[in-house]
């Protein structure tokens, strides 16, 4: 029969985009709990033609509940996803709290399934996984076919990302600031401490002692554990830009063996929830506006890097909706797997 779902901050960017992938998915479910904080509780939300009441999330919640997906803020899944697995659910979470733990699987679909084998609904135990970063899921649906055919050894990423990845109410500062800075107004700077339109800043993220922030370490990070090899180098430069909702990322690798310009771009052209836009003559290649919204990654700009000997070196252009790929899709396509 049809799980029972549950949406954890249901009336956020990604919560509701959930809402969206689940319904274009067709995804059964044989009921629906909205839950979101006290504050949000008592909203109304029309899904599927059906009027639903938020509910507070609170441990009593997640009774009955066969999946639950989280995006809530990572001190919200760090209590009550365990609640959650121990009332029997299988939480999907959108944060970043258990991303690193070793018992937690951390899966792109496309790219890792394996690691949440034996997970699955109906088996009347709860589980964990995790849903990656953004910058890393989407910077992997591209690295990880060229990476099967030819073994990275060094990844150098740098990414451009959208207000989406710092959530609705980034969405709609950066709207009221370009607003403002047109009009000649001081701008609003509410979400992050500086001009964001007609600008662009290092990532919002905590700097670490090493001089990384946390978002260019979780890259370093995720994509080690997702790859399940240590030995990879990543290193990551992460930059907000004033673009709505998908993020680019360039992307440099270095490869263990050679792997030419037109062999890499028939292996992405033939990669699962990939799409090519590589038209030099044009000067056409991939935008955040045009992968916004939608499923696939948008690959391009798939040339030799002529630093390196050979063909070991590929520099490409990746693009992603973060709310969808790198987010709630990725998320739903998690809980497919467990069906
Ligand atoms: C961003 N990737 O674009 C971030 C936000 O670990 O899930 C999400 C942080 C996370 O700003």
């Amino acid at each position: 029969s049809a799980p029972s779902l549950a949406v954890v901050g249901v009336t956020g960017a990604v919560g509701q985009e959930f809402l969206s992938v689940l319904s274009d998915r067709d995804f059964p479910y044989c009921s629906i709990k909205m839950l979101a904080s006290k504050r949000s509780a008592g909203k109304h939300i029309t899904f599927q033609g059906r009027d639903y009441v938020v509910e507070e999330l609170t441990p009593d919640a997640f009774q009955g509940v066969d999946i639950a997906l989280f995006s809530a803020g990572g001190s919200i899944s760090k209590e009550f996803g365990p609640i959650a697995v121990g009332k029997g659910s299988i939480v999907v979470d959108n944060s970043s709290a258990f991303r690193m733990d070793e018992n937690v699987p951390l899966v792109i679909p496309e790219v890792n399934p394996e690691a949440m084998s034996g997970i699955k609904v109906g088996k009347g135990k709860g589980a964990l996984i995790a849903n990656p970063n953004c910058s890393t899921i989407i910077c992997l649906m591209a690295a990880t076919p060229l990476h099967q055919h030819a073994k990275v050894v060094r990844m150098v990423v740098s990414t451009y990302q959208a207000a989406s990845g710092a959530g609705a109410a980034a969405m709609e500062e950066l709207v009221l600031q370009t607003r403002e800075v047109l009009e000649g107004k001081p701008p609003t700077c509410n979400i992050f401490n500086q001009q964001y339109a007609f600008n662009l800043f290092s990532h919002n993220a905590p700097v670490l002692s090493n001089g990384y922030n946390e978002e260019e370490m979780k890259l370093v990070n995720e994509t080690r554990k997702i790859w399940n090899n240590n030995d990879v180098k990543v290193t990551a430069t992460c930059i907000r830009v004033p673009v709505m909702r998908a993020h680019a990322e360039s992307v440099n690798l270095q490869f263990e063996k050679p792997l030419d310009e037109e062999r890499a771009k028939d292996i992405l052209k033939n990669a699962p929830g990939v799409v090519v836009i590589d038209d030099r003559a044009a000067n056409r290649f991939p935008t955040p506006l045009e992968v916004s919204n939608k499923d696939d990654v948008a690959v391009g700009r798939i040339r030799r890097d002529v630093s390196q000997d050979g063909d070991t070196g590929l520099d490409i252009f990746v693009c992603g909706d973060q709310i969808r790929k790198g987010a709630a899709l990725n998320a739903v396509q998690i809980a497919e797997m467990l069906l």
